[in-house]
């Protein structure tokens, strides 16, 4: 009975209802919020096709989905940061659905110490995968989007991409380079009707800080406010097909980035003891 639903509920059915039969790539998605947002778009009939490099995950999931929910999943190993295997992924991918609806770019990983730890190795890892990853596949999906004129890109930032933090100077000058490059896209797919969304959020309870924390200091301090993997997908989901062009968790964090670009050098004097949780 749809007349006794909620703003919400109607909202849901409306989201469920846009996606059905939709096709939608999703790197990242062996665990964490890639893993979530499968679970939520399997829910709402779309067709999946999940990425990572861990096949035997994704294929759990596959069988999983396929089960519950009477969707077509397929799955490929990929690492997002070798860029000749996404264009191969990417070929066998249109192969197999003809067209990609939507694409969200989740695949990466930090590592949180100082600069002066960071290896050069670790450096080229986090851009390969969190940049250049990011922009292969993006590439990869581009021209079919300007010509059928539909798609939405939906690329997961962080809010360290918005506000640089001590430990995090590698990690977050990835995703500030995602955001300034979503931003572009933005504005040049806006004639095509290709939207482009970036997800910043705080802190999620992943297995993401298992490499980034390796001491565990960061997860410690941060607790109290670690976002649930599914609340973010939920919202993720929420946004797709719609024209948003952020998404900022929790709120409040955001209210810092907009107090960082108006006052800077007083934010850092005042913030720096806050914002060293790593
Ligand atoms: O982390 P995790 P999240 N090629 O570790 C995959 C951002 N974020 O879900 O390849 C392809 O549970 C990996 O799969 P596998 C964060 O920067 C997080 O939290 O099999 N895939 C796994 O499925 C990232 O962009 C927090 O190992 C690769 C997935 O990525 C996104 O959220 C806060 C890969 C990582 O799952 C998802 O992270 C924030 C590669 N080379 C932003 N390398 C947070 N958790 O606090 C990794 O602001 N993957």
């Amino acid at each position: 009975m749809d007349w006794v639903k909620t703003g919400q509920g109607r909202r849901d059915d409306m989201v469920r209802e846009q996606l059905k039969g939709k096709n939608i790539v999703i790197t990242g998605a062996s665990g964490g919020i890639g893993a979530e947002i499968a679970k939520l778009c399997a829910a709402s009939g779309a067709n999946l096709v999940l990425l990572a490099r861990s096949i035997g995950k994704l294929q759990l999931l596959q069988g999983d989905l396929q089960k519950r929910h009477y969707v077509k999943v397929d799955v490929f190993q990929l690492d997002v940061s070798d860029t000749e295997q996404v264009q191969k992924v990417f070929g066998e991918i249109f192969a197999s659905v003809g067209y990609i609806d939507i694409l969200v770019n989740n695949a990466g990983f930090g590592v949180f110490r100082e600069a002066h730890e960071v290896t050069i190795d670790e450096i080229k890892g986090m851009f390969n995968v969190n940049v250049v990853g990011l922009m292969a596949c993006t590439s990869m999906v581009l021209p079919k989007m300007r010509e059928r004129r539909f798609g939405h890109i939906i690329n997961i930032a962080s809010q360290a991409g918005k506000i640089a933090t001590p430990k995090s100077s590698v990690y977050s000058a990835s995703k500030h380079a995602v955001l300034g490059y979503t931003n572009s896209l933005r504005m040049e797919l806006a004639d095509y009707n290709v939207l482009v969304t970036s997800v910043n959020p705080g802190p999620i309870a992943t297995n993401f800080f298992e490499i980034a924390d390796e001491k565990g200091t960061y997860v410690k301090n941060v607790q109290k406010f670690m976002l649930k993997p599914q609340y973010v997908a939920q919202k993720v989901v929420d946004s797709m097909l719609t024209k948003t062009r952020e998404i900022n968790l929790p709120r409040w964090m955001n209210m810092g980035s907009i107090v960082y670009v108006l006052f800077p050098r007083l934010f850092e004097r005042i913030g720096r003891s806050v914002l060293n949780q790593k």
